[in-house]
């Protein structure tokens, strides 16, 4: 996978690549990351790279003629589909799933916003698709694209290492993690939950599943509404209480 990055700021981006899980990948040529700094393809002569709206305004836009030339710069022409992505607060909001679905492209081309974002012609022109992080404000695209790059890399194969922890993780059933103990047994007088010590694998399963569901419950009922549970679970979640109508109407009470 090539992730190509457009950006005004490449220092942001070069941050990313002394540690962590795109550092390793990169070392180890399981990913590539190509820096494009928009101002080299900014020709006049004051080398802009954005622009006063038209129509009048707030803040300053991005100029769609030096976004296009390096776009057209970083395609690699990769056999494999490559896919221009713009990084803004109206992208469709980055899933897991968005994730999955961008690791079979061979090239990803990110493009960082600043300002007040991008001339309409060049997303018409030259965006494959438009994505956001979540909905809070941030002050450019680098760090979105970062997040971008993390996700979709530890989807490749080969770049987690051993324990593939990338599959199992919260989003694959719609459930968020149980919650963890180690040393010491008690901890400024509060203990861990005793069925972790009694060595019955299917009970502390049981129990796990159970903790789950109830956090899930609590703090993220939206993702309730697209688990599905065995006859077996959910006759073990009413025994603990947990009441399926509580999470199909989607409702954040804590009982
Ligand atoms: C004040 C009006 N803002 C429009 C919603 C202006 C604005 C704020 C922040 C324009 C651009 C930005 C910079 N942010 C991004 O480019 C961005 C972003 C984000 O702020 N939140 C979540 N995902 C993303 S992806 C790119």
């Amino acid at each position: 996978m090539i992730f190509s990055v457009i950006t005004i700021f490449p220092s942001l981006i070069e941050a990313c690549m002394e540690e962590g899980i795109i550092s390793r990948a990169l070392r180890e040529r399981k990913i590539e990351l190509d820096i494009v700094n928009l101002r080299d393809y900014a020709y006049d002569r004051h080398r802009t790279t954005d622009d006063r709206p038209f129509g009048g305004g707030e803040g300053m836009v991005m100029c769609a003629e030096p976004l296009s030339l390096a776009v057209k710069a970083a395609d690699r022409g990769a056999p494999d589909g490559r896919r221009v992505i713009l990084l803004s607060p109206q992208g469709r909001p980055f899933t897991q799933r968005i994730a999955e679905e961008l690791c079979s492209e061979s090239q990803l081309i990110l493009v960082c916003g600043r300002y007040e974002g991008v001339d309409e012609r060049f997303r018409q022109g030259y965006v494959d698709d438009e994505l956001s992080v979540g909905d809070f404000i941030v002050s450019g695209g680098e760090l979105p694209a970062l997040m971008i790059v993390d996700a979709v890399s530890r989807l490749i194969p080969g770049v987690l290492g051993c324990r593939d922890s990338a599959i199992k993780d919260t989003f694959s059933r719609n459930l968020l993690k149980h919650p963890q103990f180690t040393r010491p047994r008690i901890f400024e007088g509060s203990a861990v939950p005793d069925v972790l010590f009694s060595g019955n694998h299917r009970r502390i399963e049981e129990h796990r599943f159970v903790e789950s569901v109830r956090r899930t419950l609590m703090r993220r009922p939206d993702l309730l509404e697209k688990a599905t549970f065995s006859r077996d679970e959910k006759r073990l979640l009413k025994k603990h209480g947990i009441m399926m109508e509580q999470f199909c109407k989607g409702g954040g009470d804590q009982t």
